[in-house]
């Protein structure tokens, strides 16, 4: 039964421009946020591999977010958890596009945005609802078939093929009123 989720961003070990500050990025606070709201006893940490190895936490899981800058370490901490047979879920930017690398040292990935999937998939683990109710991306958290609905309404923001980029938009004069009546 899953209590205790701990979120964990690895601090990059290397020096860099934000090597000074506490700068997390914002989707384990989120996460960790959401999940205290629905009565789960979850925190989130900001720390390097190391210090995050040696804390000891006590945890049911553990929810690892990187980018490609700290993936080396978000799979070290990830192997030693399971090693202590603690379920490990990947989420952020990283995992997004390498969902089967994540895979390679984690349980599960989520893809995309978590604010729904994360908490469905820990309900699920908890043995209520389905695994085949969690998301596996953000398409089916609303925003992307918005964009498809604008798409096949014939607004595709330019770039073609129908992605959706405000960039190098020739369209972006017909797009922007559409946009605003669609909200
Ligand atoms: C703001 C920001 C920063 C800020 C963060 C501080 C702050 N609080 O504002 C600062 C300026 C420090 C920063 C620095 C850097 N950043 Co930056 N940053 C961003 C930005 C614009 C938004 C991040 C954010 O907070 N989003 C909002 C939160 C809610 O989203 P999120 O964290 O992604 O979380 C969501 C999902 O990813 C998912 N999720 C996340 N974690 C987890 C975990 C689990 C378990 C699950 C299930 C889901 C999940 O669910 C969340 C909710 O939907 C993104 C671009 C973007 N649009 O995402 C780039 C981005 C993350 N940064 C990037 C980069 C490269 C960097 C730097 C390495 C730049 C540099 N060269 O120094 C540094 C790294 C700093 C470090 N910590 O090591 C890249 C990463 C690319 C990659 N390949 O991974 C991005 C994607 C921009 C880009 N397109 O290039 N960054």
């Amino acid at each position: 039964m899953i209590k205790r989720i701990t979120l964990v961003e690895p601090k990059n070990d290397h020096l860099h421009i934000f090597s000074k500050f506490e700068l997390p990025r914002l989707g384990t606070i989120l996460l960790a946020t959401i999940m205290r709201d629905k009565g789960y006893a979850a925190e989130s940490l900001f720390m390097s591999g190391k210090d995050i190895l040696a804390r000891r936490t006590e945890t049911d899981l553990v929810g690892i977010s990187t980018i490609t800058a700290t993936a080396t370490s978000a799979y070290a901490i990830a192997d030693e958890f399971r090693s202590r047979g603690i379920p490990v879920v990947f989420g952020g930017p990283h995992v997004s596009f390498l969902p089967e690398e994540a895979l390679e040292h984690g349980d599960f990935c989520i893809t995309g945005e978590g604010e729904i999937g994360f908490p469905l998939l820990v309900e699920a683990l908890n043995g209520n609802g389905s695994f085949s109710d969690v998301p596996v991306d953000t398409a089916a958290t609303g925003f992307y078939p918005y964009i498809e609905t604008l798409f096949h309404n014939g607004t595709t923001l330019g770039c073609a093929a129908g992605l959706y980029c405000p960039v190098f938009n020739p369209h972006e004069l017909a797009a922007q009123p559409t946009r605003f009546e669609e909200r």
